[in-house]
């Protein structure tokens, strides 16, 4: 729902910074502005910036720059003007109140950029990404929301639109014949087109498990034997004290996670209870919550302790593993102090993942840094492949391209058993909507608030 009032809103951080910026936006902006000045900023034109003392009825606020923006050349597509105060909370405090005194409303969070949405300044999907332009953390997250924000996830999604409306306008086309028993399209046509688009629909619905995991940063979780060592690599690889460590089997009882961050790359490190018999309730707890984490993590690095464990239990560790986790990488520790051979171990590993055998000792910088750079060139791999394809990061996208894939699956195996044209067509306009919620086209209030109310205030 569209509302005229004139809002308001700190669009800098809460805390102390060099300046903040207050903005307003709406019919009245300018007007109001005006009305905290002693000389009108009315007739410049947009993109100004004027230089100008402002007054509420205490005095002088303070002198700030002044950013105008004219309607439709705006953010949020109405005159936006920008106020860059000295950055202290009171001031901004002051000004805020002062507009509100006029008659401006506070804003809600994300309304700027709903606004934007609905004066046609971007879709929907462009509105999410800059949510997700300000909450990126790393390289990869930046590039996802550039990329959409710059409309090429929407471009992608309107082209799949596009072919199945020309899709349902055939068989739309034969209904209109219904009498006369006409076929627009052979129904072989019509079998590859869908096929086609689904498996196109569907590239972009299974992009998200990676595509989330990404943007959240890759969760790289350490399991292993107890006193293999994987809390001291925890703290080694953050560079911080974080983790106990001690010779006692079983010190870590929980799952501990920290934000690794190697170059552009950002990993969740996650140390855990690691793979043991669990004595007492607890134990069990913090094991099962190993194994949810190596469940979805986007890999595990086994730990493991030369001198503390043979070859039989490294392989039945590692037949577990492979049941749970997706990718498994296995370091030898503590070769500081281990004097005899890996062979065998590199063997079974090779074996068994077809995977090298990561060797060095936690208690040693320079062979952590080693691992450090490994890990991030594993997972650079992964963000490569990615950037070649356009890839789904938010939950909701995914789930409307999961049902529009259902209803190509429904109009595939309906070609097959023979459907009829106007079930034929109820599919293919159901899935077409599933794709204009992605982009907005079609209004939902609801799913709007939802997206909406999870921006910062001022955005
Ligand atoms: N010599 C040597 N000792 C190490 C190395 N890494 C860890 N240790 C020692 O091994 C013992 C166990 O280390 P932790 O990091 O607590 O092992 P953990 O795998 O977290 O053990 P739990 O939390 O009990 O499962 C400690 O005494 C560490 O100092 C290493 O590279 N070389
Ligand atoms: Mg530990």
């Amino acid at each position: 729902m569209y509302n005229d009032d004139t809002i308001v809103a700190l669009a800098t951080g809460g805390g102390v910074g060099a300046i903040s910026v207050v903005r307003i936006s709406g019919s009245q902006s300018l007007h109001y502005t005006d009305a905290l000045l002693k000389k009108t900023i009315s007739g410049y034109a947009s993109h100004s910036l004027v230089l100008r003392k402002l007054y509420d009825k205490e005095g002088l606020i303070d002198e700030a720059v002044i950013s105008i923006f004219l309607d439709n050349k705006s953010y949020t597509g109405e005159t936006v003007i920008e106020v860059s105060l000295h950055g202290s909370a009171y001031i901004a405090q002051r000004l805020l109140r002062a507009y509100l005194d006029l008659g401006a409303r506070m804003a809600e969070p994300g309304e700027f950029t709903r606004r934007a949405f609905l004066n046609g300044k971007m879709d929907l999907a462009q509105a999410e990404a800059v949510a997700d332009l300000i909450a990126a953390e790393h390289k990869f997250a930046h590039d996802q929301a550039l990329h959409q924000l710059r409309g090429g996830f929407s471009e992608d999604i309107k082209f799949l639109r596009s072919r199945l409306l020309h899709f349902t306008s055939l068989i739309e086309l034969e209904l209109d014949f219904g009498e006369e028993d006409v076929e627009f399209a052979s129904r072989s046509d019509l079998m590859d087109l869908v096929v086609q688009i689904k498996s196109q629909v569907d590239e972009l619905k299974d992009s998200f498990e990676l595509g989330n995991a990404l943007k959240q940063g890759f969760a790289l979780v350490l399991a292993g034997r107890p006193n293999a060592g994987k809390s001291t690599l925890f703290n080694a690889l953050l560079n911080e004290d974080k983790a106990i460590v001690s010779d006692i089997e079983g010190t870590t009882r929980d799952s501990l996670e920290d934000k690794l961050r190697i170059g552009d790359i950002s990993v969740r490190l996650i140390d855990t209870a690691g793979i043991r018999e669990a004595s007492d309730a607890i134990e069990r707890e913090g094991i099962n919550r190993t194994f949810k984490h190596i469940e979805s993590a986007g890999a595990t690095l086994y730990l493991f302790d030369p001198s503390g464990i043979d070859l039989e239990n490294l392989k039945t560790d590692l037949d577990l593993l492979k049941s749970k986790g997706k990718r498994i990488w296995v370091c030898a520790n503590k070769l500081d102090v281990f004097t005899g051979d890996l062979n065998t171990y590199r063997q079974l590993i090779s074996a068994e993942l077809n995977e090298d055998l990561w060797e060095l000792s936690a208690h040693d910088k320079s062979s952590v840094n080693l691992l450090r750079k490994e890990i991030a060139s594993r997972f650079k791999i992964d963000i490569a492949q990615l950037e070649q394809q356009t890839v789904v990061t938010n939950a909701r996208h995914s789930s409307a391209l999961n049902a529009c894939s259902i209803e190509l699956q429904m109009i595939k195996e309906g070609i097959d058993s023979g459907l009829s044209g106007d079930l034929m067509s109820f599919h293919l306009r159901s899935g077409i909507r599933a794709l204009a919620e992605i982009t907005g086209e079609i209004d939902n209030e609801e799913v709007l608030g939802e997206i909406f109310s999870s921006f910062c205030i001022g955005k």
